[in-house]
């Protein structure tokens, strides 16, 4: 069912140095329904290693795709508003600085529910999603956005090219760090892209990661954990630049990188790679104290949970988000301390979280209750879901924020 590297996923150097263990964990995006909750649930292994090499962090399990991204994969990137506004500033801006029209040609691999292209569609520029993953994909033809229900491969990319649709643009946003074959994927999108086109790519930067201590966003669909040292090797070694790059608070912190056939670096690549030879983000030391910090998180979390029972205190949470799931998993936070989560993603309300089987329902629950406390699992989003949730803590509920450190809003 798995494979466990122990080679680096972008430089095949052997023996990368396993720097956290978090322990067998379940799919953290296997949302179960109530008929599953008797059946055998697969756990695996979820330890994080760094290779010296390239200075790529990566995990060295390896679940098959297709048992990740199944026809029944819960993940919807619509029903974030924030994420919906992120993208559109991302589209509209390209739209204006690459002068894309009727002639150009948009691409975007792992299109989820179109929650991206539709702006392109919007403004007549012919675009084509790929997602290997069935709901979002059919979810996405439904508002007029032409998506390919499959995973994007160096043949898919040849067989395009060589239809004559290559790409002016390509998006990757969240899949660089998800995918398998971390060098085919990148080689497929140079084989897609024109010359003088640019692939615009968004993956969580291992310096927030570390330094925010956001350890729940290490899950079995991510296999790398890119810094820019990391991802400038990578490109390199097929013949793309990383030119350009932005720092972004989406999902914890991100990175937004633009990436072309033609080398052209900027300042803003230089000097991020740069500050991390400065801090070391190249070597394994800048990982080491990671697992303590990450244990003593775990520790805070549980006494305070703990306590506030103890005192005959109610908690549900808010997110059945895949980070959520590594949360309550490795910090073993289960009905004992947990009533419930809320999320508004209607695909995954009626459902359970994974592991600790956490019954998921609808936000408009926490008013009608009134819980004491509120664990925020989709801490990423926090600001817009308090104000969402603003009756709640008018009444005097309070949000309980896990990362970067345990804290009471
Ligand atoms: O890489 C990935 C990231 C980008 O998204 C995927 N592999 C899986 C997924 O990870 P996640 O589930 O941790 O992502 P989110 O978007 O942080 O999850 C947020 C959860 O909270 C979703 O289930 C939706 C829900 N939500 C909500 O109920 N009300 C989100 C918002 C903003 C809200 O207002």
């Amino acid at each position: 069912m798995n494979s466990d590297h122990r080679v680096c996923r972008s430089c095949m150097q052997p023996e990368p140095q396993i720097f956290l263990d978090l322990g067998d964990t379940p799919l953290a995006d296997r949302i179960l329904t109530g008929a599953q909750l008797g059946e055998h649930e697969p756990h695996f292994p979820l330890q994080v290693a760094f290779c010296r090499h390239c200075g790529l962090a990566q995990i060295l399990e390896t679940v098959p795709p297709e048992v990740l991204f199944c026809e029944d994969y819960p993940y919807y990137s619509s029903f974030s508003p924030a994420l919906l506004q992120h993208s559109r500033e991302n589209a509209t801006e390209l739209i204006r600085v690459r002068n894309l029209d009727a002639s150009s040609f948009v691409v975007e691999l792992a299109s989820n529910d179109g929650y991206l292209l539709k702006n392109y569609v919007e403004q007549g520029i012919p675009c084509l999603g790929i997602d290997p993953a069935d709901g979002p994909a059919k979810a996405a033809v439904k508002i007029g956005v032409p998506t390919l229900c499959t995973f994007f491969t160096t043949e898919l990319a040849r067989q395009m090219a060589g239809e004559g649709r290559s790409a002016d643009v390509i998006h990757a946003n969240n899949v660089l760090a998800h995918v398998a074959d971390t060098n085919g994927f990148v080689e497929g999108i140079r084989i897609l892209l024109k010359d003088d086109g640019v692939a615009v790519i968004e993956v969580p930067y291992v310096r927030d990661l570390i330094d925010h201590c956001e350890f729940d966003t290490i899950y079995h669909e991510h296999l790398c954990y890119f810094s820019v040292t990391a991802l400038d090797h990578l490109f390199r070694r097929h013949s793309l630049f990383l030119n350009d790059v932005r720092r972004l608070p989406i999902h914890g912190g991100s990175l937004r990188l633009y990436v072309e056939p033609r080398e052209r670096v900027g300042e803003a690549v230089r000097s991020l790679l740069a500050e991390e030879r400065r801090l070391h983000v190249d070597r394994f030391g800048y990982y080491e104290d990671f697992a303590a910090r990450v244990k003593g998180l775990k520790e805070d979390l549980a006494s305070l949970l703990k306590g506030l029972k103890a005192e005959g205190k109610t908690i549900a949470a808010y997110g059945a988000a895949a980070k959520g799931s590594t949360l309550i998993n490795y910090a073993d936070v289960g009905t004992d301390l947990i009533d419930y989560v809320v999320d508004r993603n209607v695909h995954k309300q009626g459902k359970f979280m994974p592991g600790k089987h956490l019954p998921i329902c609808e936000p408009d629950r926490l008013v009608r209750d009134m819980p004491d406390y509120v664990l925020m699992l989709a801490w990423n989003f926090a600001d817009e879901i308090m104000k969402q949730q603003s009756e709640y803590r008018q009444r005097g509920g309070k949000f309980i924020i896990p990362i970067p450190t345990v804290r009471i809003v």
